[in-house]
């Protein structure tokens, strides 16, 4: 099975992360799943991108792992989810390379337990990462679809995921 069904099985949640840059980086993901759409890296926006971006994506939550902006809207809706649940929940996050999946799972639990790196393709495995007693994470290498290929320059031949 491959990595992007094996989540859309096993996953509760699915939040699927893009680089509030680019918003192009936001790659559709059907599934019946409950689904959060996160806007990372919102500290590289100007107050006109960010709220011309928050108008189009009105359901979207804006985060910086730099400043842990919106930390606390991200964790209210997934502990909000998992509540409701009443059971161990897993959330799967999805999105292109170096959006900031890993960051995000480290400031969810407060510490830096997934590797982050400004190289693309870091995250190699999947991991597994408990963020609350009844919340599990799933950070996932990055995704690369031919539209992907499309949206970034690449110098390096990339592995397929
Ligand atoms: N300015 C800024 N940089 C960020 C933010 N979040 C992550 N980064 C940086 O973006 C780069 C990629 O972060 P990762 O967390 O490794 O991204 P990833 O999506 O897990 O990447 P892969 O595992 O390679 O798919 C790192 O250099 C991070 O420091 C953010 O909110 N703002
Ligand atoms: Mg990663």
């Amino acid at each position: 099975m491959n990595l992007l069904n094996k989540i859309k099985t096993e996953c509760d949640l699915i939040i699927r992360v893009a680089d509030a840059r680019n918003p192009k980086t936001l790659f559709s993901f059907p599934t019946t799943k409950k689904t959060l759409i996160v806007f990372n890296k919102m500290d590289l926006l100007t107050t006109e991108e960010l709220e011309k971006l928050r108008k189009k994506y009105k359901n979207a939550i804006f985060t910086s792992t730099r400043t842990r902006k919106g930390k606390g809207n991200l964790l209210h809706k997934i502990i909000a989810f998992a509540n409701m649940e009443d059971r161990l929940v897993r959330v799967g996050v999805v999105g292109y390379p170096n959006v900031g999946k890993s960051s995000l799972i480290n400031m969810m639990r407060g510490t830096r337990s997934a590797k982050v790196s400004a190289t693309p393709g870091e995250t190699r495995g999947v991991q597994w990462l408990k963020i609350k007693n009844n919340i599990m994470m799933y950070d996932t290498p990055g995704v690369i679809t031919v539209k992907h290929l499309s949206l970034i320059h690449i110098s390096e031949p990339t592995r397929p995921y």
